[in-house]
């Protein structure tokens, strides 16, 4: 018995391993699937770029700005190129935000597909949110509000990363988040992916530096259907806050994310 349990102890630690990196690393091909690929790599360290080209089979990305605010590009953690810094986090409704949309025109349904939303991130340290002020979600990447047509989201509020999907067709919404024992740390780097799979949603957040470096915590859900995601052509794919519309930010609501996005990747279907 013995010897047949370590080899299976050893294919499990492998197949570990192997999900380990799946869920960490952006395949350096663009698989066809993928409508949105942000490596942020090759575009000049320092800039404030106005356009994001788009890796994946979707249109280049805008940087949408209010009050003032714009991306700068930085250098990303060890390996990974460069990253984008969002603003700071700023109370007042006057705060400069600014958000990375990918116009929806041409961008295909969802619908009941399988579907996969990733994005590598470092919360600021320092200040956080307080609740009621105007800058305090961290809404990493999203198509869709909630109470709109639909919606699937990705967002770090509270330091506790959680999946979104809702229609208003099903009128359900369903997430995955973290546990408040599981928080993040400020300033240190993961990889959070959300993968919903027939009624089934996944978060799968790998830690890359700090005290989670190489820890994998995962949260599941279920929905009571296979939520059929239908956007409007006008709703845009935005990394780093929310937008109602392909041109305009909510100033009141921006839940403008305060740190360093990499590795951003949309993919719909198998
Ligand atoms: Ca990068
Ligand atoms: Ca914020």
């Amino acid at each position: 018995m013995t010897k047949r349990r370590i080899p299976a102890a050893a294919a499990a630690a492998a197949l570990a391993s192997t999900a380990l990196i799946a869920a960490s690393a952006l395949p350096a091909q663009a698989a066809p699937n993928d409508v949105v690929r942000f490596n942020f790599d090759g575009i000049s360290l320092g800039s404030h770029p106005t356009t994001i080209p788009n890796q994946g089979t979707g249109p280049a990305a805008n940087v949408v700005s209010e009050n003032g605010g714009q991306v700068t590009v930085v250098n990303s953690r060890s390996g990974q190129g460069r990253a984008i810094d969002f603003p700071d986090h700023a109370a007042p409704i006057t705060g400069p935000r600014a958000v990375i949309a990918v116009p929806g025109t041409t961008l295909p349904q969802v619908g009941t597909n399988r579907l996969v939303w990733r994005a590598d991130f470092r919360l600021d340290t320092g200040t956080t949110a307080t609740s009621g002020s105007a800058d305090d979600g961290d809404n990493l990447l999203q198509r869709g509000l909630a109470g709109t047509a639909a919606q699937y989201k990705l967002q770090v509020d509270g330091e506790r990363p959680s999946c979104t999907l809702w229609t208003a067709a099903s009128g359900e919404t369903v997430t995955a988040r973290l546990t408040s024992a599981q928080k993040v740390h400020r300033g240190q780097w993961y990889t959070a992916t959300c993968t919903r799979s027939g009624k089934k949603l996944t978060l799968t957040v790998v830690g890359h530096t700090g005290p989670h470096a190489g820890t994998t915590l995962t949260a599941t859900n279920t929905s009571s259907t296979v939520l059929d995601l239908q956007h409007p052509a006008t709703v845009p794919i935005t990394v780093g806050g929310k937008m109602y519309h392909n041109t305009h930010i909510p100033r009141s609501s921006t839940d403008q994310f305060n740190g360093l996005v990499d590795n951003v990747k949309v993919s719909i279907g198998e």
